[in-house]
């Protein structure tokens, strides 16, 4: 399943979800679940380096081939029939190759893989989570056109109690001369239509389409009506080729320190989850992204951060139809200005802007971008790239507010940059001070360093307990003490209506990266301030954050 409901009923599209060849770089063969890591191979637990995936597909009638990978950790390069695709860095966003004019029969798709790091690596580096080996996420292989619909984004705009609809669909013309098509879209009983659009030789086109929309339902986390936007091509009479849209009429905005959905002022009771799971690694199955949640909602939330990189679609359309609300952010966790200085940085940041907008930009769950968590905020060189990068968050969305993360306490240089301004904290845990001075202290700075006016967030707090240990004494590392710091934390936030919300760290226990750094230092080589652990096992604080935050108000 490569999203929550059919992309295509014109497109053939074939998953290619299966048991895949694979061979290390010194040779030894497994066969391998794709998606899948290969650490879930008994023999490849800590595999770190490159591997060979290869399988075999057959093609019935000539046509153009799309192979559409949802995920590869961390690097991919793609061939056909031997003959180089594409290349791609980042597990955590999808990237697509073209195949032109193949025949029919069989044919091999071959995907080197390569999770090592190095210089060539600026975002996965050794860090307080793992970076997985294999193809982690769904693979698809589409029959197309020659001209075909790349992609659609859909911006509603409320005027009143109705809206306007922008509608931006981007078509490819694969042929080496110009060509002419048809398009037909279909949102809320509405058919809107452009016809005879010329497409010159290789272009990638983006045709706009506007439409009012009377009688609609607005998305919103109470109700989050979803509709289905389908765009079709046609050459004369015949359809060529489609796709389909899920969107919500939506509207966030932000203003005298309030974010807003649909003009209604919202308050964030969030988890900070990571795609970690004890048995699957990052390639977590629908079925589980859908436990995670409802054990999330059961407990009350209300909202998740996808800390540290952008998530797989299908939780973001699980998050969708359940109206929780995700800050989305790019790839990048505690990156000092030297590892913000490697060559690579700016480009591999960059390219994952882009494909995490251009892919997700219509899940009306996101509410916010989100950065660069807990980079080098309180230097200028740090702060150029910060500038930058929100540049380009905006030059590709002006609808959904930004933020980052900051543990850069009273010498952050950057806290007038973003919309919204959010910090993480742990007092009680790393720092053994009551946790409502320390706040104050904060909130206050924050007002003079860029955030006065801003909606502000907690995005991470919390403690470790390590599941199971129970201790009368409360020390450190047992339930009950985690219990206590997240509680501590709660009676000050919720007195603070200067806060939009405030994000567990975190829902889940999960693993850390061993090789060259103090998270090697952590008990069971794992972060451990999940709420449950790795295998969903809820420790003490599951009940007590259930209270809370289903209490909320009247706490
Ligand atoms: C930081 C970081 C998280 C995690 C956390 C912790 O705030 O953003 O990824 O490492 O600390 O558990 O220490």
């Amino acid at each position: 399943m490569i999203r929550l409901f059919e992309e295509h009923r014109i497109r053939k599209q074939q998953e290619l979800d299966d048991m895949w060849d694979f061979v290390t770089e010194d040779g030894q063969s497994f066969s391998l679940a794709v998606p899948g890591c290969w650490e879930q191979h008994p023999q490849l637990i800590k595999y770190r380096g490159k591997g060979s995936y290869t399988r075999k597909v057959y093609i019935s009638n000539p046509t153009n081939l799309r192979l559409v990978c949802k995920g590869v950790s961390h690097t991919a390069d793609v061939y056909f029939d031997d003959v180089f695709v594409v290349h791609h860095y980042n597990a955590f966003t999808p990237f697509s190759g073209i195949i032109k004019n193949v025949q029919p029969g069989e044919h091999t798709i071959r995907i080197e893989v390569d999770n090592s790091f190095g210089e060539h690596s600026a975002l996965h580096i050794p860090n307080d989570y793992y970076t997985y080996g294999g193809i982690t996420r769904p693979i698809a292989l589409e029959e197309i056109g020659d001209v075909y619909i790349e992609n659609i984004l859909f911006t509603p705009k409320t005027e009143g109690s109705s809206w306007t609809g922008y509608i931006e669909v981007w078509l490819r013309n694969l042929l080496d001369i110009p060509t002419n098509t048809d398009l037909i879209c279909r949102l809320a009983e509405m058919e809107i239509s452009e016809k005879n659009i010329l497409l010159e030789a290789n272009q990638l086109k983006k045709v706009v389409l506007t439409a009012s929309f009377e009688n609609v339902t607005p998305w919103n986390p109470a109700n989050p009506k979803l509709y289905m936007l389908e765009a079709k091509l046609f050459t004369g009479e015949q359809a060529v080729d489609d796709l389909r849209e899920r969107v919500g009429f939506r509207e966030v905005t932000w203003e005298d320190n309030r974010l807003l959905i649909n003009g209604e002022s919202i308050f964030l009771k969030g988890f900070n989850r990571h795609e970690d799971y004890g048995v699957i690694g990052c390639a977590i199955p629908p079925q589980l992204m859908a436990q995670d949640l409802d054990m999330m909602m059961d407990m009350g939330a209300n909202a998740v951060r996808t800390c540290h990189y952008p998530n797989d679609e299908r939780f973001l359309d699980l998050c969708d139809e359940r109206g929780i609300l995700v800050w989305e952010e790019n790839h990048a966790r505690g990156l000092s200005l030297e590892e913000m200085q490697n060559p690579h940085f700016e480009e591999q940041c960059k390219d994952c802007i882009d494909e995490m907008i251009t892919n997700h930009y219509n899940h009306p769950s996101i509410f916010i971008w989100g950065i660069l968590n807990e980079c080098a905020s309180e230097t200028p060189e740090g702060r150029e790239m910060y500038r930058k990068q929100f540049e380009q968050i905006k030059s590709l969305d002006m609808t959904r507010p930004t933020t980052f993360a900051t543990r850069m306490h009273f010498t952050d240089v950057c806290l007038d940059l973003p919309d919204v301004v959010s910090f993480n904290i742990y007092s009680g845990w790393y720092q053994d001070v009551p946790v409502l001075g320390r706040h104050n202290d904060e909130m206050d700075w924050i007002a003079t360093a860029g955030g006065a006016g801003k909606p502000i967030i907690v995005s991470e707090f919390g403690a470790a307990a390590i599941h199971g240990y129970r201790d009368r004494g409360h020390s450190k590392w047992s339930e009950e003490r985690q219990v206590d710091i997240l509680v501590e934390n709660f009676e000050v936030y919720r007195r603070d209506d200067r806060l939009s919300g405030i994000f567990i760290w975190q829902f889940a226990d999960c693993r850390v990266t061993e090789e060259g750094g103090w998270f090697a230092t952590r008990a069971r080589s794992h972060n451990n301030k999940g709420v449950v652990d790795e295998y969903r096992r809820p420790k003490e604080a599951y009940d007590v954050v259930k209270d809370w935050f289903t209490n909320w108000e009247a706490k």
